[in-house]
């Protein structure tokens, strides 16, 4: 598939999205949302691919929605045209995402980054909630996946003041899974997701799934729900085979069933 904003390719069970509006720092436009629902959905459905990479340039994992394209639209536009469509089918992807993110990752790239399941950054990155600077607010989660991640003191602070935090400033206060030197940025993100991606495809979704509803369920339905999905586990084939494996002392060869 070619897209007019994204490079896509396929690297063994791992898909790669690029990107791909340099000279504009990879804003956010009403088709890079699109093709992104697009390729991702068609990632998602693909059984040859068990995780997913998503990144940006050297300069600007995405730098936001498109201010260009934001400007003119009023609130009827806004509201009517259901602005912002698509992020949504990006949220709900059911196989892992890796952000990969090397520089800027502002408004609605941190956004994105943070739609994503892990999020692997250059020593370059800078991340950020810059709205407030041009009169509006997050539109894509970031008052909400932000707080979740990183708390309410600095998610305010970020939010209110519209400053950017650094890679170390990210890692610590937990919105960034690993820093690494920028030249080992892509090749750490793909071994992570091959590695993802080798392991039962059953386990690896039912992982993600009960993590995410962390976020939804008290502590004791989030609890329940996790003992139902291992539970089930145990009707897999791989299951026998990861323990018949770890017990014979050789590597497993699961088959995904
Ligand atoms: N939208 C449109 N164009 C942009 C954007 C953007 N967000 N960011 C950068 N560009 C363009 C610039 O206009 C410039 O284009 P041109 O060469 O034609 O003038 C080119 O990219 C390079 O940018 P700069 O010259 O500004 O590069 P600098 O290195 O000087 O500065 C910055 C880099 C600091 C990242 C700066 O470009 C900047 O502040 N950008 C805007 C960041 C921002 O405010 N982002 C938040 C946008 S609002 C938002 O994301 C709301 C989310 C809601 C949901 C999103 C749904 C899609």
């Amino acid at each position: 598939m070619s897209y007019e904003t994204l490079l896509t390719e396929s690297r063994g069970a791992v898909a790669l999205v690029t990107l791909n509006r340099p000279k504009a720092l990879n804003a956010l436009n009403s088709t890079v949302m699109a093709e992104l629902a697009d390729a991702l959905a068609g990632f998602g459905k693909d059984e040859t691919v068990g995780a997913i990479v998503l990144t940006g340039c050297e300069k600007a994992f995405a730098a936001g929605a498109d201010i260009k394209e934001m400007q003119g639209i009023d609130f009827v536009d806004a509201y009517l045209g259901d602005f912002i469509f698509g992020w949504e089918a990006i949220a709900s992807v059911r196989k892992p995402m890796i952000a990969a993110v090397s520089g800027f990752a502002l408004g609605g790239g941190c956004e994105l980054a943070m739609m994503c399941d892990v999020i692997i950054a250059s020593e370059t990155a800078k991340f950020g909630q810059p709205e407030i600077t041009l009169g509006v607010i997050p539109g894509m989660g970031g008052s909400q996946r932000l707080t979740r991640a990183i708390g309410k003191a600095k998610a305010m602070d970020l939010v209110l003041t519209g400053r950017m935090m650094d890679a170390a400033e990210a890692e610590r206060a937990g919105l960034v899974s690993r820093i690494v030197p920028a030249e080992r940025l892509m090749d750490e993100a793909l071994e992570a997701a091959a590695k993802i991606a080798a392991f039962p495809r059953a386990a690896v979704l039912m992982a993600k799934e009960a993590v995410n509803r962390s976020f939804e369920a008290t502590l004791s339905e989030g609890l329940r729900f996790e003992r139902r999905l291992f539970h089930s586990l145990f009707a897999t084939a791989d299951q026998k085979e990861g323990m018949a494996a770890f017990i014979e002392k050789r590597k497993p060869e699961f088959s995904n069933r």
